[in-house]
């Protein structure tokens, strides 16, 4: 039996459940999740192994979750198209992810010019099946079959599968045909690697995903976090986080009444964060002004943890 690997690009309009998908497979929360769309901003790598079963080849594939794809209208939304790019190159498979509670738009369009520029094989995943369900058993089936035929009028797709990420559900079959698509390699990380997140941005993450989960408009959008201070000790790991919006009026809404929205943020964030790194976590958080950030390419190039490490080495 041999073993398969390769890295599979998951693609899809915002809010699609990408994350979900990501995190369902992994079985840990690598990547924040939102009702909101354009949650996530950078691709973040999950790494599965597959462990050999009777007559089963194991393997690793190697997942990457990428941010929505729109079309951009700030250096902030550039950098996350050029993300996107960057997750499809050399990936040896894309899994193009659609919401099939709802009607295709023109942002389901733009996924599949992508895919059909890249030329990758690629799998149709019609997520959320379990919103169908709601309406029927016999309807949920008979919902998907427009929608299936409708994309396979616009594209070839090695395989069309119906899953949903949140119940976990259609994604062993899925796996399945993923670990058959991908040609014998070697295992491209350790066994006990999952991401190649380092933990301090993992962490800006969680307090982002609160701030997207308790603000509303244009605040969740305008807002970006960057960890100032990483200290572990022992039992204790003190942590401090600036969180950057673009006017005073934001900064407003995310301190609160007597700070209590900040409060509201820091806590859940700390829960999350101590159960991440195993210690108590001292974690304190100062909202700044930085106006127009999302506009600044120097700025947003500086929230990339990938370009932080080139500059550290
Ligand atoms: N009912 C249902 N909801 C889902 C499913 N998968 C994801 N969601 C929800 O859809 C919303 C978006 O999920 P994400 O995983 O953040 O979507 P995404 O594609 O990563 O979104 P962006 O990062 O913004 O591009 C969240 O509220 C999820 O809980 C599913 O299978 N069923
Ligand atoms: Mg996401």
């Amino acid at each position: 039996m041999s073993f398969h690997s390769g890295f599979v690009c998951i693609l899809g309009r915002p809010n699609a459940g990408k994350s979900t998908l990501l995190n369902a497979l992994v079985g840990e929360k690598l990547a924040i999740i939102s009702p909101k769309p354009q949650t996530t901003r950078n691709r973040i790598l999950g790494i599965l192994h597959v462990p050999k079963k009777k007559n089963k080849s194991g393997g690793q594939v190697v997942l990457i979750d990428t941010p929505g794809v729109h079309r951009p209208d700030s250096s902030l939304g550039r950098k996350m198209m050029t993300e996107v790019r960057e997750a499809m190159a050399g990936c040896a498979l894309v899994l193009v992810i659609a919401d099939a509670a709802r009607k295709r738009d023109p942002s389901d369009e733009f996924v599949l010019e992508l895919v059909k520029k890249s030329k990758t094989p690629s799998f149709l995943l019609l997520n959320k099946i379990d919103l169908l369900r709601g309406r029927g058993p016999a309807k949920s089936k008979g919902n998907l079959l427009p929608l299936i035929d409708e994309y396979r009028r616009l594209h070839t797709f090695e395989e069309i599968i119906p899953i949903s990420a949140r119940k976990a559900e259609g994604l062993d079959i899925l796996l399945e045909k993923v670990l058959a698509t991908l040609p014998a390699g070697p295992r491209y990380f350790p066994e006990d690697q999952i991401t190649d997140q380092p933990t301090r941005f993992m962490v800006a993450e969680i307090i982002r995903e609160q701030i997207l989960l308790e603000t509303t408009q244009e605040v969740p959008y305008a807002t970006t976090v960057m960890i100032e201070q990483f200290e572990e000790g022992a039992g204790l790991t003190r942590i401090a986080a600036a969180i950057f919006c673009e006017r005073a009026g934001q900064k407003a809404i995310l301190v609160g009444k007597g700070g209590q929205m900040l409060k509201k943020i820091g806590t859940a964030a700390r829960l999350q964060i101590e159960a991440m790194v195993g210690t108590r976590v001292f974690l304190e958080l100062f909202v700044k002004v930085h106006a127009g950030w999302r506009e600044s390419r120097q700025f947003v190039d500086e929230l990339d943890w990938r370009r932080q490490l080139e500059f550290l080495a």
